[in-house]
């Protein structure tokens, strides 16, 4: 039978960590089980509660503690790993402030054992959402999810969520670059490793204990936004330098062509041989990046 490895990423979760944990054992386990074998770990990410003690006494396979409080992609790197090293077909994350019910886990889970997808997304917004988010989550998801299909050009609805399915075919092969958070980095790192993507509609529920680790600033955006970036970077670099490099060029010629018609130009020839010479550059970094890259395949 395959074998399914929940990983709950957990900080500071004592309210609603032990609930989660009997909520799925009860949904999957012993008399309950499924046509797969399911396990429960949790990865404790230095909570300062007793979140770790609660997950132990609650009874899953494994708690892996982080020493110190290191980001959601951290927890996740840590929890793909584990689950690779336990001999997981299927790694499942969920959260563990109880927003995703776990119900739906066999929702993610079954396109994978059908083996009709590789990774599979639990989207909240492709159904009605279960309580109003703030304008600046709700304005923040569907940016994201833009950003995302405009990357993979796939067709995104959700990339903030936090229910996600692998096969074992990504957990062999998967990158998360960047200790802060997790699902752009899953969804761009599968689709760059070619991995058959996939979204299924999930209920998500209100926050009822705790705090969400998102809040008004731009701390998010100014870190999960050149993450993105340095992804598409990595799995697209010719396109991206061409890109720029181009623009270089076509700047400088415009400015040459500028130059001939206007001799009273106040910024003379230096601006054009400077844009044509750094466009060429632009160029050749994307060839050795490309060089590199492909080198990885
Ligand atoms: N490992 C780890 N998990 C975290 C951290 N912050 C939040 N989480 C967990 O990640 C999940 C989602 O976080 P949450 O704050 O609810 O995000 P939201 O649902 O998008 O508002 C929950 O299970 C949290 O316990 C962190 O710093 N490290
Ligand atoms: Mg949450």
């Amino acid at each position: 039978m395959p074998y399914v490895v929940v990983y709950i990423p957990a900080y500071n979760e004592e309210n609603s960590i032990e609930k989660v944990i009997k909520r799925i054992q009860e949904l999957y386990q012993g008399a309950n089980q499924k046509d797969f074998v399911l396990d429960v770990i949790v990865i404790d990410d230095g909570s300062k509660d007793k979140t770790a003690q609660i997950a132990k006494a609650a009874g899953v396979r494994q708690v892996v503690i982080h020493p110190y409080n290191r980001g959601l992609g951290a927890a996740t790197r840590t929890g793909l790993q584990t689950a690779l090293e336990m001999g997981a077909d299927i790694a499942v994350k969920i959260d563990a402030d109880m927003q995703n019910p776990p119900e739906e886990i066999e929702k993610v889970v079954r396109p994978i054992l059908e083996d009709r997808a590789d990774c599979v997304f639990g989207s909240r917004l492709m159904g009605e959402l279960q309580y109003k988010m703030p304008f600046y989550r709700d304005f923040g998801n569907k940016f994201f999810a833009w950003l995302t299909s405009y990357i993979t050009g796939l067709k995104v609805t959700d990339a903030t969520t936090g229910l996600i399915a692998c096969h074992k075919r990504y957990l062999q092969v998967f990158n998360i670059i960047k200790d802060y958070n997790e699902t752009q980095q899953m969804i761009i790192d599968s689709w760059g490793k070619h991995m058959r993507v996939m979204e299924v509609s999930t209920i998500f529920n209100e926050r009822k204990s705790g705090k969400s680790f998102i809040k008004f600033n731009f701390k998010y955006p100014s870190i999960v936004i050149p993450t993105m970036l340095r992804m598409y970077i990595h799995f697209k670099p010719l396109r991206f330098f061409f890109y720029t490099g181009f623009s270089c060029l076509f700047l400088g010629l415009l400015a040459a062509l500028y130059l001939m018609f206007n001799q009273n130009a106040f910024w003379g020839d230096a601006s054009v041989s400077i844009l044509i010479i750094v466009g060429f550059q632009i160029i050749f970094f994307g060839l050795l990046a490309d060089q590199i890259s492909f080198k990885r395949k």
